[in-house]
């Protein structure tokens, strides 16, 4: 078993790939962990999209929301004692309301657009974002362009990520997944940085297909990584998703959904891998690999569960940076 958590891995230098809720909560453990200034989270932006104009970008936020300590804890995304005078009346007046932005939620949008149109980069505003929050962590767009995942459905339509997740309610049938655009993109020069620079890298309990492929599917990222010691923690556990398409979006591309999956997924470049303890039954096959694999309570209810997964995963890093 991997040695208790010690004080001294509060320095290791960490960077996490995330997606939106799954990818949030770790990172709330993490920031609680780590010393100030030691995480790093580079966040996809294949989700983001325009709407009335205003460059929305969810990963992105449903992160810096959860880092400041204002995200809804209902939804994990959008902001808590929010309002929604501005939705309701765009519901009377028959705009589009399929896409629910709360009163405190569309501030920001507007000041990030505002920001965004002054010229400051996606990365700049959201470094604006968590020093005007006072996040100590650094929150880092994957990159600066727009890098749209589409979703292909069995009936051959594509669809924008929104428009499948939202609208759609993640119920059209997905035959194939469309990353950044269809074109090859560098990741932006701070989360290139900051995974050179990362003692540890882990892929958060975000899908793996929408989330964290968009990051992986980045130029050089995986060349970055195979340098690195990666642990990836699974987000489907028991063959089902705590949240969200993933293990339906497996099944659909014709693959069981279960934590063997997301480890195969990512096999190539894991160094460690955390599962749930209700997966303990999958790891039986696992032992005789050179990925070091450990299961843990994967499912985080509330700030205890963040920080203890958390300390289990930098413990796992740690552990295999001194062996490797
Ligand atoms: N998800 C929904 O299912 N319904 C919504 O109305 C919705 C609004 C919304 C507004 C702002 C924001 O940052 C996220 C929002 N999300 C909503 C979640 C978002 O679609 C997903 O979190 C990500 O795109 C998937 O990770």
């Amino acid at each position: 078993m991997t040695p208790r958590f010690e004080e001294s891995f509060k320095d290791l230098k960490v960077t996490v790939l995330a997606g939106g809720v799954g990818g949030a909560k770790l990172l709330v453990g993490l920031d609680k962990t780590l010393n100030p200034g030691k995480l790093n989270a580079i966040v996809n932006t294949g989700d983001d999209f325009f709407h009335f104009g205003l460059h929305i970008a969810p990963d992105i936020d449903s992160v810096c929301y959860a880092l400041a300590g204002l995200s809804d804890p209902v939804h994990g995304w959008g902001r808590k004692d929010e309002s929604w005078q501005v939705l309701e009346e765009l519901r009377r007046i028959g705009a589009p309301d399929w896409f629910a932005l709360g009163d405190k939620d569309l501030a920001w949008q507007l000041e990030r657009q505002r920001l965004l149109n002054a010229g400051m980069s996606l990365t700049e505003v959201t470094e604006h974002f968590c020093a005007t929050f006072g996040i100590p962590s650094r929150v880092l767009p994957m990159c600066d362009e727009p890098a749209p995942t589409r979703i292909r459905t069995q009936n051959g339509e594509w669809l924008g990520f929104q428009d499948y997740f939202v609208r759609q309610k993640c119920k059209p049938e997905v035959a194939e997944i469309s990353l950044t655009g269809g074109k090859k993109i560098a990741p932006s020069q701070a989360a290139e940085r900051a995974l050179r620079e990362a003692d540890l890298v882990i892929f958060a309990p975000s899908n793996p297909w929408v989330s964290i492929d968009p990051i992986l599917s980045l130029k050089g990222v995986r060349e970055i990584l195979n340098e690195k010691v990666v642990v990836a923690v699974s987000p489907i556990i028991q063959n089902s998703a705590l949240k969200g398409p993933a293990a339906k979006m497996f099944r659909e591309l014709g693959i069981m959904p279960s934590s063997e999956a997301v480890r195969e997924h990512y096999i190539d470049l894991l160094d460690g891998f955390v599962f749930d303890d209700l997966d303990q039954e999958d790891s039986k096959k696992w032992q005789a690999s050179d990925i070091i694999s450990e299961s843990f309570q994967t499912i985080m209810k509330d700030e205890k569960d963040k920080v203890a997964l958390s300390e289990a995963v930098i413990s796992l890093g740690a552990r295999i940076l001194v062996e490797k």
